[in-house]
């Protein structure tokens, strides 16, 4: 063991042994060091500080209220430029999942009976650092592999990101980004020529036709939705959506399309763009390439052929060509309802097909927008080290590692020459027997992938698996060998980066419990342990490694080398990238790119991108004859529910159990009550849920929220080969009333 790790050791068993106000005083002393204990040093004891929200990808600003050096309660921010005084129930409520008592508080490893035990962090981190290193030894470095996040700084991304390829010698490491964003990723990189979502909020408020596909802000970005609702000009809102979602329900237009039938539906519109001369002839000669073969392409797409795959009315799809063709200023916003799809690169690239077509990009109100997911998602697709290496660069370049390489003072042999499997791969990986150590840092894979049924069964196989989590009690942890206990938001620093490319500050405002550690010091701590810490010897604190990225990011679209530091973030409510040195941004300055047309590509003109449309991987059959869709259920809920299940308030605002939504025709023909429970069964397991009969869902499909660790035992693996990303929105099912209506009584 170091020197370090030894100091570290003693100074943490003190702290075991010391009460409350003993241990103030003893990390007042120690701040600075591995960071235990969290105490906020920066800020004044009763003061307010503005930071970013640690749930989706909006970024809210929350002023947070200190007393005694401690937040007690917080508000939404009025002036950052964000959320203008508003925020959703879960920034509302961002304080209280940390104060669960099922929090991490120390390292647990598994013992020979097979349950967790406490130990202290030197014992786990020599745990940690002997068996991976003697996984490697056996089966090579590339036995070893990460699984990351889009929910914790990107300083802490960065740093797991170079640690685990450059300290540790792995080649394999992806994130949940990757059932999110990927599909966005490859869409902007082959259109744009960069990951380089175009907007600014304010566009909500600026377009006169705004046309959300697959996306259902009500629910999923509450505030981005407020904005919408701000916009002056009385604009057409159009949602396709199979559903009719809350979103669907305040919009002019709803068009209820089959679910996957998309692509079929934007060549269509296409299509009849170009038929009726709405297309904007100087932009596309100006700025774009392929105009031509993509005009040809979409020439099969009449408009018989679209009504017919998307199941929509001939009036529906005028008067959806009429409103993009006729506005003035369109935006386009998609997100999960295109990603997750077995072709969503398409699907997302046929939606910027349409903003080139009809020149509405770079200007105000218009766009072709992914809008992300997490709070950091956008952070994660730059800096992670996963699909990219660093600053949004490729493994495979030469000329590209030689520049992080110098830019970091390492050796360019410590770089990998080739990127990384995606995750559905280092699952694959596991059950080939070539991955048999897995680290998963701020993710819940165990309800959150898709088919529960096969990956549970295979993280039992698994030689050693550590789980890095704010909670011991979530679905991934019962497969760890190890539990390292992280701090969450609100306890740490960094910062994250928005849809909006908004780059923001999160603080330390409250203390993590017991010997919880900020992300960043866990890999300062495993860098230590694994005896690589000298390679990051400059990474010594989050705004250190903010310095560094700055570096990295010179001379990229995403260059940020402009921005001074945390305290300029803080005074200018965030800074959108691009802003390179040299360049000043006002406080809360809204900027889009390509205002002069110029994308990313060496001819700086954007590509048109197609492909034929394929068919869905499952298709309904007898046996299963409806048809699966699975996302968001409430704004009150986050995910795997690990935070926001913590929260009575927000438990108030959801229902508590599993439901299924179902169509009156198809319960009629079921005969399922509205009090009913069913049974959801696919080929690969069963759920039970509550049956909730409404017009929302279409007859022929369902629709069950994610939010439950049922809904990811019946979805197929399916994935868009592009991206990789996971199609977690068909597949499909059949449902049986259960007998006595109460759930788990059925044979
Ligand atoms: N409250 C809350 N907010 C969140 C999250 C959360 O868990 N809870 N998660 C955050 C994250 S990480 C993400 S990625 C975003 C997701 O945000 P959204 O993508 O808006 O949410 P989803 O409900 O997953 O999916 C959106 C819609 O896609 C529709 N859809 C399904 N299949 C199709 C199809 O074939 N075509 C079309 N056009 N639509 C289809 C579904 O009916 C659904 O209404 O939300 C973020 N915000
Ligand atoms: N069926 C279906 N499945 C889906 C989706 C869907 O639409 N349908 N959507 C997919 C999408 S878009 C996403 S983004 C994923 C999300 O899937 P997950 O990433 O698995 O969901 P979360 O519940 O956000 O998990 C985050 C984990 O990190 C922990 N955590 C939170 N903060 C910190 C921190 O600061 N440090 C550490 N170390 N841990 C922390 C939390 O306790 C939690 O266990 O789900 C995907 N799964
Ligand atoms: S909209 Fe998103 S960022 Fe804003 S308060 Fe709600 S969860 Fe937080
Ligand atoms: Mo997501």
């Amino acid at each position: 063991m170091t020197r370090t790790l030894a100091r570290w050791a003693l100074r943490a068993k003190r702290l075991l042994h010391t009460r409350d106000g003993e241990l103030t005083r003893e990390l007042a002393r120690t701040d600075g060091g591995f960071g235990l204990g969290q105490v906020p040093t920066r800020l004044q004891p009763d003061a307010t500080t503005t930071m970013v929200c640690g749930f989706c990808s909006t970024g809210c600003g929350l002023d947070v209220h200190l007393k005694n050096a401690e937040a007690v309660n917080l508000t939404p921010s009025k002036n950052y430029p964000v959320n203008l005084g508003m925020a959703c129930p879960k920034g509302w409520e961002a304080l209280t999942p940390l104060r669960a008592p099922d929090r991490a508080t120390t390292p647990l490893l598994r013992n020979a009976r097979g349950e967790l035990t406490m130990v202290d962090w030197p014992r786990a981190l020599e745990t940690f650092t002997s068996r991976f290193k003697a996984i490697q030894a056996k089966y090579g470095p590339e036995s070893v592999a990460f699984l990351g996040t889009g929910q914790i700084p990107t300083e802490e991304l960065a740093l797991l990101g170079a640690l685990a390829k450059f300290g540790m010698g792995m080649v394999h490491g992806d994130g949940n980004t990757r059932q999110c964003m990927a599909t966005a990723v490859v869409a902007y990189k082959e259109a744009f020529g960069f990951d380089a979502p175009p907007y600014t909020y304010q566009d909500f408020e600026l377009s006169d036709v705004l046309v959300f596909v697959g996306a259902n802000p009500c629910i999923a970005h509450p505030i981005m939705w407020e904005r919408v609702c701000k916009n002056r000009n009385k604009p057409e809102i159009i949602v396709l959506d199979p559903r009719g979602t809350e979103t669907a329900m305040a919009a002019t237009l709803h068009v209820p399309l089959r679910p996957k039938s998309d692509l079929v539906l934007l060549y269509g519109v296409a299509h009849l763009l170009l038929r009726y001369g709405l297309v904007d002839r100087a932009f596309i000669e100006a700025h774009t390439h392929g105009f031509t073969e993509f005009s040809a392409h979409v020439t099969k797409f009449t408009p018989e052929r679209v009504c017919e795959a998307a199941g929509i009315k001939a009036e529906v799809l005028e008067r959806l060509v009429r409103s993009i063709g006729e506005g003035k200023r369109v935006s386009f916003w998609w997100t999960m309802g295109v990603n997750q799809s077995h072709e969503g690169v398409r699907v997302a690239q046929a939606i910027i097909d349409l903003a080139l077509l009809t020149g509405n990009i770079g200007r105000p109100g218009t766009g072709a927008n992914s809008i992300t997911g997490q709070c950091n998602a956008m952070g994660s697709r730059l800096f992670s080290n996963t699909t990219n290496l660093l600053g949004g660069r490729d493994f495979k370049n030469p000329d590209h590692r030689a520049h992080v390489a110098s830019v970091l003072g390492m050796d360019v042999a410590r770089i990998p020459d080739k990127g990384s499997l995606a995750y559905d791969q280092i699952i694959e990986g596991i059950l080939a027997g070539k991955i048999k150590g897995l680290w998963i840092v701020a993710t819940n894979t165990a309800h959150s992938w898709i088919n529960q049924a096969d990956l549970r069964d295979t993280l039992k196989r698994l030689d050693f698996l550590v789980v890095q989590d704010m909670y011991t009690t979530t679905e991934t942890v019962d497969f760890a060998h190890l539990l390292l206990p992280a701090a969450g938001w609100g306890e740490k620093d960094g910062t994250f980066i928005n849809s909006e490319r908004r780059i923001g500050l999160i603080k330390k405002v409250v203390r993590a419990p017991g010997q919880a550690l900020a992300d960043f010091y866990v890999f300062k701590a495993v860098a230590e342990a694994w005896g690589c810490a000298d390679l990051f010897a400059r990474w010594s604190s989050p705004e250190a490694v903010f310095e560094i990225m700055k570096e990295l990011s010179r001379g990229q679209p995403c260059d940020f080398s402009g921005i001074e530091g945390y305290a300029q973030l803080d005074a200018l409510a965030g800074v959108q990238w691009p802003l390179p040195a040299g360049q000043s941004v006002g406080r809360a300055e809204e900027r889009r790119l390509f205002s002069d047309g110029r994308f990313f590509h060496s001819d700086g003109r954007a590509r048109f991108v197609f492909a034929e449309p394929t068919p869905l991987p499952e298709a309904t059959s007898a046996r299963f004859p409806l048809l699966l869709l699975t996302g968001r259920g409430s704004s009150a809920q986050w995910h795997t529910q690990t935070r926001t299940g913590k929260s009575a308030v927000l438990r108030k605002l959801h229902p508590s159990m599993p439901y299924v939504e179902v169509s009156p025709v198809d319960a009629k023909a079921l005969g399922i009550g509205p009090t009913d429970w069913v049974q959801v069964r696919s080929a690969r397991g069963v759920a039970e849920a509550k049956a909730f009969i409404t017009h929302v869902v279409q007859p022929g499909q369902v629709f069950m929220p994610m939010h439950h660790a049922t809904t990811n035992q019946l979805t197929f693996a399916a994935f868009d080969p592009h991206s990789r990303q996971p199609a977690y929105k068909a597949c499909a099912v059949r449902l049986e009333r259960l007998e006595r209506g109460v759930p788990g009584t059925a044979s």
